[in-house]
């Protein structure tokens, strides 16, 4: 039997198991990226393993999340990542070079290696025939150090696309498609790979747009073939001596095979407040709108700011609008300037802004109250752009483009012919925004601003867990519930006791001083618990404050391995209805529980006050048991190099 390509990447970098799907195996990582928001953890965590200097064949930090320096402990954080970055051999991407995915599918990219980074949309680069997977920061400081990665063997799904897109459509639409199909958790436990005619037709920044929301899907990677289109776009790139053909084998199997036919797709959009509540854009147009935005990871390269550009020609923004434009990287809009694009933009009434994430995570461009905000971006969960009660609508850059000039939610193809762009064969390439590490580091003294506050360090697992339901919550609670961003709480990221106050703020703002005065909390919830970011601080945060474990009826794959790298016990319902018999408050029991773990049990019995006895699942694998039961991943790892393993 052959391999499909998801199989000869893992199968190159495989150091334990085997290719079973849902059996742990572990992956060689080969680069590694952190942004700011992660990244200074990642750090802290990175000089705590106390290695001289990374192992991987890259790194590199990527500062693009808060720009917004609104005191000095962002500038802060800045100056420290860069000093530590020269420090232990790591490149360093500049404020305002760009956002990670982007650059990094432009500047780094290797088709058939692996990436891990302390992002969740790190998938993008996958459009460039890489295995590229999200993950928590103390998961990439442990790559960097030359471990491998700790995942179980995904299920690989077959995409088929056949056909090609038509005028007025392009590859965020296939992905708005592919979420309406499978929903938000479609795709946990698996990687979504590309095959099929079609995908020659999408160009490597479609594919990366493609890549990057399989990721609200749920899904652990989205793979592509290395292709001729890979070969010319790393031309251009100047980086050719990186390409090698990667294809799926003739005779390769995948678990399932979902068709796409690309000529069908009509132009989607993701209503609020979810990416996968998604309508064709002829369900819901007409409805005015008051900001319009092109940027963020999943829409923000050339083609999109180009594309933009081109439908302003001789037209102007609509005077109820504020359209805006966050270019994906210093990169992009060297390019967007030749052809006069960013001339168009700016004549048009387009508010340019730094390349970045900015409202993406809400720092910055926060819309009006009751008003849409149409937005290329890759999340709409509740209030994370800033604003309560916010209507965030997802779409293409040609759907965003089109409402903008209208002032209502409007089908691009009402705009009559679409405008042709033409990807340049040579980019200009400028890596003045990258520094890349000295050899000779002896003399980098590491920054450190007041902000950055040490580790703090976490008890083993007792014998017995006696705790109490601090909140319980429903389905698809996302990472910007647990611990949301934005600009008041982003800058807190390198200092857990500030950060920690801000833990379901947005559900419950008493939550972290009853969670404190409780001492020993678990939180209830349903399916899909934890989607969304990679952000670690979800797990740290509410560990600090005193959750010990999580009970709900499926979590979602990064939160969960968070979970565990903080000694936070992950546990399912081994009958979903026994969430029903819980409420806030309620005390549970686990008596024996480091006993149950150490001891492979896949189940262990939990006591309640209310006199109820449920069953919960200990979906875990060896090394998991380990670091749950030693407190943390980095209690055992230390334990481990003192020579006390187990
Ligand atoms: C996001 O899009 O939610 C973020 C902000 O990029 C996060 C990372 C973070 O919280 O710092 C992600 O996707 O992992
Ligand atoms: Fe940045 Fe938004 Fe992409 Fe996250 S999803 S990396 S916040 S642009």
């Amino acid at each position: 039997m052959g391999l499909n390509v998801t199989e000869k990447i893992i199968s190159s970098h495989l150091v334990e198991g085997e290719m079973t799907t849902g059996l742990p195996i572990a992956l060689r990582i080969d680069q590694t990226l952190t942004q700011d928001a992660t990244g200074t953890m990642a750090y802290l965590e990175f000089e705590a393993i106390g290695i001289d200097r990374v192992k991987t064949e890259l790194s590199v930090s990527y500062v693009d999340h808060n720009l917004l320096q609104s005191d000095f402990r962002n500038a802060d954080d800045h100056r420290f990542l860069q000093s530590i970055a020269a420090k232990y051999g790591i490149f360093f991407s500049r404020p305002g070079n760009g956002i990670c995915h982007q650059v990094h599918l432009e500047r780094f990219a290797a088709p058939g290696k692996t990436l891990l980074g302390s992002d969740s949309h790190t998938p993008t680069a996958g459009g460039c025939g890489m295995l590229a997977m999200g993950a928590g920061g103390l998961d990439v400081a442990m790559a960097m150090a030359g471990e491998p990665f700790h995942l179980n063997m995904p299920e690989v799904v077959g995409i088929r696309l056949t056909g090609q897109l038509q005028p007025w459509i392009s590859a965020k639409d296939v992905i708005l498609e592919l979420l309406r199909r499978l929903s938000v958790k479609g795709g946990v436990g698996k990687v979504m790979e590309y095959f099929g005619p079609g995908v020659e037709t999408l160009s490597v920044t479609d594919r990366g747009a493609i890549a990057n929301l399989g990721t609200e899907l749920g899904a652990t990677a989205t793979v592509f073939p290395s292709d001729e289109v890979t070969r010319k776009f790393l031309q251009g790139q100047e980086r050719a001596e990186l390409w090698q053909p990667i294809h799926a084998d003739e005779d390769a199997a995948f678990a399932q095979v979902i068709e796409i036919d690309l000529s069908a797709i009509e132009p989607m959009t993701a209503c609020p407040s979810s990416p996968d509540n998604v309508v064709k854009v002829k369900e819901v147009q007409g409805r005015p709108v008051a900001q319009v935005i092109i940027g963020s990871c999943a829409n923000s390269s050339y083609r999109d700011i180009v594309m933009a550009a081109k439908v302003l020609e001789n037209r102007k923004i609509n005077t109820n609008v504020s359209f805006e434009i966050n270019p994906g990287s210093r990169q992009v809009l060297e390019n967007a300037d030749i052809d006069g694009a960013l001339k168009n933009l700016i004549h048009a009434g387009a508010r340019i802004h730094q390349c970045g994430c900015l409202g993406c995570i809400g720092m910055g461009q926060a819309p009006a109250t009751d008003t849409i905000s149409l937005r290329t971006f890759t999340r709409n969960f509740p209030g994370r752009s800033g604003t309560k009660n916010d209507q965030v609508y997802l779409c293409s850059p040609e759907t965003a483009v089109a409402s903008a000039i209208t002032g209502v939610i409007t089908d691009p193809r009402d705009l009559g012919e679409a405008p042709k762009i033409t990807l340049p064969e040579k980019y200009i390439v400028n890596d003045n925004g990258i520094i890349a590490p000295p050899d000779d580091p002896s003399s980098i003294e590491i920054i450190r601003g007041p902000n950055i506050k040490p580790l703090p360090e976490f008890e083993p697992l007792p014998d017995d867990l006696d705790l109490t339901v601090g909140l319980k919550v429903d389905d698809n609670i996302t990472t910007d519930h647990i611990m949301p961003a934005g600009s008041k709480i982003l800058p807190l990221r390198s200092n857990v006791p500030a950060i920690s106050q801000y833990v379901f703020s947005a559900i419950d703002p008493d939550f972290p001083e009853r969670a404190k005065k409780l001492g020993s909390v678990i939180i209830v919830g349903g399916e899909n618990y934890g989607q969304g970011s990679s952000r670690e601080h979800a797990a740290l945060a509410p560990r600090y404050l005193g959750v010990k474990a999580k009970l709900v009826k499926s979590f979602a794959r990064i939160h969960k391995a968070n979970l565990i790298n903080f000694g936070i016990l992950p546990m399912t319902f081994e009958n979903a209805d026994d969430y029903d018999f819980i409420s806030q408050d309620d005390e549970l029991v686990i008596p024996g529980i480091r006993r149950a773990l150490l001891s492979g049990s896949d189940t262990v019995t939990i006591k309640s006050s209310s006199g109820a006895t449920f069953q919960a699942r200990l979906d875990l694998s060896q090394r998991d048991r380990f670091i749950l039961a030693a407190g943390s991943l980095l209690n055992w790892v230390k334990a481990k190099i003192a020579g006390k393993e187990g």
